[in-house]
Protein backbone atom coordinates (compact mmCIF):
# COMPACT_ATOMS: atom_id res chain seq x y z
CA UNK A 1 0.00 0.00 0.00
CA UNK A 2 1.41 3.29 -0.64
CA UNK A 3 1.99 5.53 2.15
CA UNK A 4 -0.61 8.56 2.80
CA UNK A 5 0.08 10.60 5.56
CA UNK A 6 -2.56 11.23 8.32
CA UNK A 7 -2.27 15.01 7.39
CA UNK A 8 -3.17 14.87 3.65
CA UNK A 9 -6.50 16.44 2.83
CA UNK A 10 -7.80 13.86 0.90
CA UNK A 11 -6.81 11.21 3.38
CA UNK A 12 -9.48 9.01 3.91
CA UNK A 13 -10.28 8.93 -0.14
CA UNK A 14 -6.80 8.24 -0.90
CA UNK A 15 -6.93 5.06 1.91
CA UNK A 16 -10.44 4.43 0.42
CA UNK A 17 -8.59 4.09 -3.01
CA UNK A 18 -5.59 2.17 -2.13
CA UNK A 19 -7.75 -0.56 0.13
CA UNK A 20 -10.06 -1.47 -3.38
CA UNK A 21 -6.44 -1.52 -5.39
CA UNK A 22 -5.18 -3.55 -2.53
CA UNK A 23 -8.34 -5.70 -3.22
CA UNK A 24 -7.42 -6.26 -7.00
CA UNK A 25 -4.21 -7.23 -6.21
CA UNK A 26 -5.52 -10.54 -3.66
CA UNK A 27 -7.76 -11.22 -6.34
CA UNK A 28 -10.69 -10.04 -4.27
CA UNK A 29 -12.48 -6.79 -6.48
CA UNK A 30 -12.52 -6.91 -10.17
CA UNK A 31 -10.71 -4.80 -12.60
CA UNK A 32 -14.34 -3.09 -12.90
CA UNK A 33 -14.62 -2.67 -9.92
CA UNK A 34 -11.93 0.29 -10.07
CA UNK A 35 -13.93 2.10 -12.27
CA UNK A 36 -17.16 1.81 -9.86
CA UNK A 37 -15.26 2.69 -6.81
CA UNK A 38 -14.16 6.27 -9.20
CA UNK A 39 -17.61 7.12 -9.97
CA UNK A 40 -18.80 6.71 -6.51
CA UNK A 41 -15.54 8.97 -5.58
CA UNK A 42 -16.87 11.38 -7.69
CA UNK A 43 -20.21 11.86 -6.38
CA UNK A 44 -18.82 11.50 -3.31
CA UNK A 45 -17.10 14.40 -3.61
CA UNK A 46 -20.10 16.08 -5.35
CA UNK A 47 -22.15 15.35 -2.12
CA UNK A 48 -19.13 16.49 0.31
CA UNK A 49 -18.03 13.36 1.72
CA UNK A 50 -20.73 13.52 4.34
CA UNK A 51 -23.56 11.29 5.70
CA UNK A 52 -26.28 14.16 4.49
CA UNK A 53 -29.47 13.91 6.98
CA UNK A 54 -31.71 12.37 4.44
CA UNK A 55 -29.14 8.87 4.36
CA UNK A 56 -28.92 8.65 7.78
CA UNK A 57 -32.99 8.73 7.79
CA UNK A 58 -32.31 5.85 5.12
CA UNK A 59 -29.65 4.02 7.01
CA UNK A 60 -32.27 3.89 10.05
CA UNK A 61 -35.32 2.56 7.97
CA UNK A 62 -33.01 0.35 6.54
CA UNK A 63 -31.96 -1.45 10.16
CA UNK A 64 -35.86 -1.13 10.90
CA UNK A 65 -36.56 -3.62 8.10
CA UNK A 66 -33.35 -5.50 9.08
CA UNK A 67 -34.31 -6.37 12.41
CA UNK A 68 -37.96 -7.01 11.88
CA UNK A 69 -37.09 -9.04 8.83
CA UNK A 70 -37.73 -13.17 8.77
CA UNK A 71 -34.66 -13.75 6.49
CA UNK A 72 -32.21 -10.79 6.00
CA UNK A 73 -29.46 -11.01 3.55
CA UNK A 74 -26.31 -8.89 2.99
CA UNK A 75 -25.31 -9.49 -0.59
CA UNK A 76 -21.43 -8.81 -0.79
CA UNK A 77 -19.54 -7.84 -3.58
CA UNK A 78 -15.87 -7.44 -4.37
CA UNK A 79 -15.70 -3.42 -3.86
CA UNK A 80 -17.59 -4.13 -0.18
CA UNK A 81 -15.54 -7.44 0.45
CA UNK A 82 -11.94 -5.14 -0.04
CA UNK A 83 -13.40 -1.70 1.63
CA UNK A 84 -15.12 -2.96 4.57
CA UNK A 85 -15.04 -6.86 5.56
CA UNK A 86 -14.82 -6.18 9.19
CA UNK A 87 -18.13 -3.86 9.07
CA UNK A 88 -20.08 -6.15 6.84
CA UNK A 89 -19.63 -8.99 9.31
CA UNK A 90 -20.11 -6.83 12.46
CA UNK A 91 -23.74 -5.73 10.85
CA UNK A 92 -24.20 -9.20 10.04
CA UNK A 93 -23.53 -10.05 13.69
CA UNK A 94 -25.64 -7.43 14.97
CA UNK A 95 -28.63 -7.60 12.68
CA UNK A 96 -29.36 -11.26 12.41
CA UNK A 97 -28.60 -10.97 8.76
CA UNK A 98 -26.56 -13.88 6.81
CA UNK A 99 -23.99 -12.66 4.68
CA UNK A 100 -24.04 -14.12 0.78
CA UNK A 101 -21.59 -13.26 -2.05
CA UNK A 102 -22.78 -12.73 -5.04
CA UNK A 103 -20.54 -11.02 -8.05
CA UNK A 104 -21.29 -9.47 -11.35
CA UNK A 105 -17.85 -10.71 -12.52
CA UNK A 106 -18.31 -14.41 -11.06
CA UNK A 107 -15.64 -17.11 -10.92
CA UNK A 108 -15.09 -19.93 -8.34
CA UNK A 109 -12.01 -18.54 -7.64
CA UNK A 110 -13.31 -15.09 -6.50
CA UNK A 111 -15.79 -16.30 -5.12
CA UNK A 112 -13.88 -18.82 -2.81
CA UNK A 113 -11.07 -15.79 -2.28
CA UNK A 114 -13.75 -13.42 -0.73
CA UNK A 115 -15.77 -16.13 1.40
CA UNK A 116 -11.85 -17.01 3.04
CA UNK A 117 -11.13 -13.30 3.64
CA UNK A 118 -15.08 -12.44 5.26
CA UNK A 119 -14.54 -15.85 7.64
CA UNK A 120 -10.85 -14.08 8.21
CA UNK A 121 -12.90 -10.98 9.68
CA UNK A 122 -14.14 -13.50 11.83
CA UNK A 123 -17.31 -14.24 9.68
CA UNK A 124 -19.54 -18.22 10.38
CA UNK A 125 -21.12 -19.33 8.05
CA UNK A 126 -21.01 -17.40 4.67
CA UNK A 127 -23.57 -18.43 1.98
CA UNK A 128 -22.95 -17.77 -2.13
CA UNK A 129 -21.33 -20.76 -3.36
CA UNK A 130 -24.05 -23.33 -4.04
CA UNK A 131 -25.13 -21.12 -6.54
CA UNK A 132 -28.12 -23.37 -6.78
CA UNK A 133 -30.88 -20.79 -7.82
CA UNK A 134 -31.32 -18.65 -10.19
CA UNK A 135 -33.04 -15.03 -10.73
CA UNK A 136 -34.76 -14.29 -13.76
CA UNK A 137 -30.84 -12.42 -15.24
CA UNK A 138 -29.12 -13.59 -18.41
CA UNK A 139 -25.61 -12.21 -16.24
CA UNK A 140 -24.18 -14.50 -13.19
CA UNK A 141 -25.78 -11.78 -10.58
CA UNK A 142 -28.48 -14.53 -11.42
CA UNK A 143 -26.80 -17.20 -9.34
CA UNK A 144 -27.49 -17.07 -6.00
CA UNK A 145 -27.96 -19.55 -2.79
CA UNK A 146 -31.80 -20.87 -2.50
CA UNK A 147 -31.39 -20.44 1.02
CA UNK A 148 -29.82 -16.79 1.07
CA UNK A 149 -30.93 -14.72 -1.43
CA UNK A 150 -33.79 -16.35 -3.17
CA UNK A 151 -35.74 -16.74 -0.29
CA UNK A 152 -34.57 -13.38 1.31
CA UNK A 153 -37.56 -11.56 2.79
CA UNK A 154 -35.46 -8.50 3.12
CA UNK A 155 -31.91 -7.97 1.23
CA UNK A 156 -28.91 -5.00 1.61
CA UNK A 157 -27.30 -4.54 -1.49
CA UNK A 158 -24.68 -2.42 -1.42
CA UNK A 159 -22.78 -1.34 -4.55
CA UNK A 160 -25.10 -2.79 -7.07
CA UNK A 161 -26.54 -3.36 -10.47
CA UNK A 162 -29.70 -1.95 -11.63
CA UNK A 163 -30.81 -5.47 -13.29
CA UNK A 164 -30.32 -7.20 -10.04
CA UNK A 165 -31.93 -4.85 -7.88
CA UNK A 166 -35.01 -4.32 -10.14
CA UNK A 167 -35.51 -7.79 -9.81
CA UNK A 168 -35.22 -8.62 -6.53
CA UNK A 169 -37.93 -5.62 -5.97
CA UNK A 170 -40.26 -7.11 -8.66
CA UNK A 171 -40.05 -10.84 -6.83
CA UNK A 172 -41.37 -8.63 -3.68
CA UNK A 173 -38.21 -8.47 -1.72
CA UNK A 174 -37.44 -5.62 0.66
CA UNK A 175 -34.68 -3.88 -1.38
CA UNK A 176 -31.95 -1.86 0.67
CA UNK A 177 -29.20 -0.54 -2.10
CA UNK A 178 -26.04 1.72 -0.75
CA UNK A 179 -24.82 3.63 -3.55
CA UNK A 180 -23.70 7.50 -3.81
CA UNK A 181 -25.31 8.33 -7.22
CA UNK A 182 -29.57 8.92 -6.57
CA UNK A 183 -29.99 8.76 -10.17
CA UNK A 184 -28.77 5.57 -10.97
CA UNK A 185 -30.90 2.54 -11.65
CA UNK A 186 -30.02 0.71 -8.49
CA UNK A 187 -31.29 4.20 -6.40
CA UNK A 188 -34.20 4.96 -8.12
CA UNK A 189 -36.01 1.16 -7.94
CA UNK A 190 -34.50 0.53 -4.38
CA UNK A 191 -37.21 0.35 -1.25
CA UNK A 192 -34.92 1.75 0.93
CA UNK A 193 -31.65 3.90 -0.88
CA UNK A 194 -28.83 5.09 1.10
CA UNK A 195 -26.88 7.74 -1.19
CA UNK A 196 -23.79 7.59 1.58
CA UNK A 197 -20.38 5.94 1.33
CA UNK A 198 -20.64 2.47 2.30
CA UNK A 199 -17.40 3.23 4.08
CA UNK A 200 -19.94 5.87 6.98
CA UNK A 201 -23.04 3.62 5.92
CA UNK A 202 -21.86 0.66 7.22
CA UNK A 203 -20.65 1.82 10.41
CA UNK A 204 -23.92 3.92 11.08
CA UNK A 205 -25.83 1.42 10.49
CA UNK A 206 -23.96 -0.89 13.38
CA UNK A 207 -24.24 1.93 15.44
CA UNK A 208 -28.14 2.98 14.82
CA UNK A 209 -28.50 -0.89 15.27
CA UNK A 210 -26.87 -1.04 18.79
CA UNK A 211 -29.16 1.83 19.27
CA UNK A 212 -32.25 0.65 17.98
CA UNK A 213 -32.44 -3.17 19.13
CA UNK A 214 -34.56 -2.46 22.21
CA UNK A 215 -37.08 -0.73 19.98
CA UNK A 216 -40.37 -2.91 19.98
CA UNK A 217 -41.72 -4.05 16.91
CA UNK A 218 -44.18 -1.62 17.31
CA UNK A 219 -41.73 1.07 17.04
CA UNK A 220 -39.99 0.24 14.07
CA UNK A 221 -42.57 -0.36 11.98
CA UNK A 222 -43.71 3.18 12.34
CA UNK A 223 -39.76 4.20 11.49
CA UNK A 224 -40.85 2.01 8.43
CA UNK A 225 -43.86 3.29 7.43
CA UNK A 226 -42.91 7.10 7.74
CA UNK A 227 -40.41 6.53 5.02
CA UNK A 228 -40.66 7.86 1.51
CA UNK A 229 -37.54 6.78 -0.39
CA UNK A 230 -38.48 9.43 -3.32
CA UNK A 231 -38.28 12.34 -0.85
CA UNK A 232 -34.80 11.35 -0.02
CA UNK A 233 -34.15 10.70 -3.58
CA UNK A 234 -34.99 14.02 -4.04
CA UNK A 235 -33.24 15.67 -0.58
CA UNK A 236 -30.27 13.57 -1.63
CA UNK A 237 -30.49 15.95 -5.72
CA UNK A 238 -30.69 19.09 -3.32
CA UNK A 239 -27.95 18.06 -0.90
CA UNK A 240 -25.59 18.22 -4.05
CA UNK A 241 -26.78 21.05 -5.19
CA UNK A 242 -26.40 23.07 -2.03
CA UNK A 243 -22.90 21.36 -1.85
CA UNK A 244 -21.82 22.78 -4.91
CA UNK A 245 -23.24 26.29 -4.49
CA UNK A 246 -21.53 27.09 -1.50
CA UNK A 247 -18.47 25.74 -2.80
CA UNK A 248 -18.83 27.77 -5.78
CA UNK A 249 -19.87 30.80 -3.15
CA UNK A 250 -16.40 30.22 -1.08
CA UNK A 251 -14.33 30.55 -4.51
CA UNK A 252 -16.27 33.26 -5.73
CA UNK A 253 -17.47 32.03 -8.67
CA UNK A 254 -20.34 33.37 -9.26
CA UNK A 255 -23.49 30.53 -9.42
CA UNK A 256 -25.75 31.26 -12.43
O1 LIG B 1 -17.48 -7.66 -7.58
P1 LIG B 1 -18.44 -7.72 -8.72
O2 LIG B 1 -17.96 -8.63 -9.81
O3 LIG B 1 -19.83 -8.12 -8.27
O4 LIG B 1 -18.58 -6.27 -9.36
C1 LIG B 1 -18.96 -5.18 -8.54
C2 LIG B 1 -19.11 -3.87 -9.32
C3 LIG B 1 -19.16 -2.73 -8.30
C4 LIG B 1 -17.91 -3.67 -10.23
C5 LIG B 1 -20.40 -3.94 -10.14
O5 LIG B 1 -21.48 -4.16 -9.28
C6 LIG B 1 -20.61 -2.68 -10.93
O6 LIG B 1 -20.17 -2.56 -12.08
O7 LIG B 1 -21.30 -1.73 -10.32
P2 LIG B 1 -21.75 -0.36 -11.05
O8 LIG B 1 -22.83 -0.65 -12.04
O9 LIG B 1 -20.55 0.40 -11.48
O10 LIG B 1 -22.44 0.40 -9.86
C7 LIG B 1 -21.76 0.80 -8.74
C8 LIG B 1 -22.54 1.96 -8.12
O11 LIG B 1 -22.04 2.12 -6.81
C9 LIG B 1 -22.34 3.30 -8.84
O12 LIG B 1 -23.56 3.99 -8.93
C10 LIG B 1 -21.35 4.08 -7.95
O13 LIG B 1 -21.62 5.47 -7.94
C11 LIG B 1 -21.65 3.48 -6.59
N1 LIG B 1 -20.47 3.44 -5.70
C12 LIG B 1 -19.19 3.15 -6.04
N2 LIG B 1 -18.39 3.17 -4.96
C13 LIG B 1 -19.19 3.45 -3.90
C14 LIG B 1 -20.53 3.63 -4.37
N3 LIG B 1 -21.55 3.89 -3.55
C15 LIG B 1 -21.29 3.99 -2.23
N4 LIG B 1 -20.04 3.84 -1.71
C16 LIG B 1 -18.98 3.57 -2.51
N5 LIG B 1 -17.75 3.43 -1.97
Amino acid sequence: MTHIPEDHPRYASLITRERIVEGVQMGITSQQGLVAQGRGEAFDYLIGERTIESAAVAERVAVAYLLTAQKPIISVNGNTAALVPGALVSLADVTGAQLEVNLFHRSDARMHRIIEHLKAHGAGKVLGSKGDARLDLSHDRAIVDQEGIYEADVVLVPLEDGDRCQKLVEMGKIVIAVDLNPLSRTSLSATVTIADNVTRALENMIQFTKEMKKDSKKQLQAIIDSYDNRRVLADAMYAIQEHLKNQAGREGIEWI
